[in-house]
């Protein structure tokens, strides 16, 4: 019963995604009477207006045409299900779950601004929580004034504990004393608030770089979790983001954000193939509940039925 209601509020959250993107190829598959050359074209087409990109676009076509010669397929509407399946494997194969096991860990969130990472964070705190853990929040932001202040009001709400340092001040030196605190206080797991001053791809580059060091240091070569927070909302934009963090920082997984009332979801293909980033979380809302572990199968489920 509780796995129903799950599934029909994924269902629900992602029906802008299901009937632009999924409700689109349906169509096309029924209309079709053939399957030629025309038909693979157009297909491609629908595949990459929406958002799922080229490449991934044309994996998934090869691997159709395949199918259709092996199976001797001739009618489009027999193809949904093989094309449900491959996309499947598309995010099955990235699937990656958030490591838990260690005595402690960090997790690093990284995201240009607004992509949702102090939100992202207090949904992380809270799902952490519920697994028994102890939750200490870095508030290494120190470049936007309000900053400090929000992630200090969802520490308060979440009842964490929070390092601050004034605002201005060195991001890797708040991440210093956080790590010593986060040992000296018991803590499980670090979650580290960064900004996201994308226009400024050297300072951004310098700060994490910086952060990544006193990681090194202080937690004793300690292999943080780097999460990359998208804003799906932006689609293609969402991808050149990960490709440009990729290229400062060792990103271990992504928290697509703001699934809900986007129709841009596509982007999630991906990101998982052509970037081989793993999706860890999907957001699909503004409330503490709304971030979901990304489970492949509910949502090739929740988008295709
Ligand atoms: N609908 C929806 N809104 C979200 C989601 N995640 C975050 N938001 C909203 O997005 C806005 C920006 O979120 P923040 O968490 O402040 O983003 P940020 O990346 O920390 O922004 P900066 O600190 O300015 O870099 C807020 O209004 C959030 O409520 C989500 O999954 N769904
Ligand atoms: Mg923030």
């Amino acid at each position: 019963m509780k796995f129903i209601s799950w599934i029909n509020k994924l269902k629900d959250k992602l029906n802008k995604t299901r009937l632009n993107f999924v409700g689109k190829i349906y169509n096309f598959f029924k209309s079709k009477e053939r399957i030629d050359a025309n038909f693979w074209e157009e297909l491609e087409e629908i595949l990459i207006n929406s958002d799922i990109g080229v490449f991934t676009a044309n994996i998934l076509i090869n691997k159709l045409k395949h199918i259709v010669k092996i199976e001797k397929i001739n009618q489009p509407s027999l193809l949904i299900e093989n094309l449900k399946e491959e996309m499947f494997i598309i995010l099955k194969e990235s699937a990656s779950p958030l490591n838990l096991n260690l005595d402690f860990n960090i997790i690093l969130i990284v995201g240009v601004n607004g992509a949702g990472k102090t939100t992202s964070i207090a949904k992380l705190t809270r799902y952490l929580k519920e697994k028994d853990k102890k939750v200490l929040l870095a508030a290494a932001d120190t470049f936007r004034a309000a900053a400090i202040d929000q992630l200090e009001i969802w520490a308060k709400r979440l009842n964490v504990d929070i390092i601050k340092h004034h605002s201005g001040a060195d991001p890797a030196a708040v991440v210093h004393d956080a790590i010593k605190a986060a040992h000296a206080r018991k803590a499980d797991i670090l979650i580290i608030d960064t900004a996201g001053r994308l226009q400024n791809k050297v300072n951004l580059m310098e700060e994490l770089r910086k952060i990544k060091k006193v990681i090194t240091k202080e937690a004793k070569n300690l292999n943080p979790e780097v999460l990359l927070v998208l804003d799906a909302n932006t689609g293609q934009n969402a991808f050149q983001q990960a490709k440009i963090f990729k290229e400062i920082v060792e990103i271990s997984g992504i928290i697509l954000a703001k699934l809900d009332g986007t129709a841009k979801g596509g982007i999630i293909f991906g990101i998982a193939s052509e970037l081989k980033i793993p999706v860890k979380f999907i957001g699909i809302g503004e409330s503490l509940e709304d971030l979901k572990e990304f489970n492949p199968q509910d949502f090739i489920e929740a988008i295709f039925e």
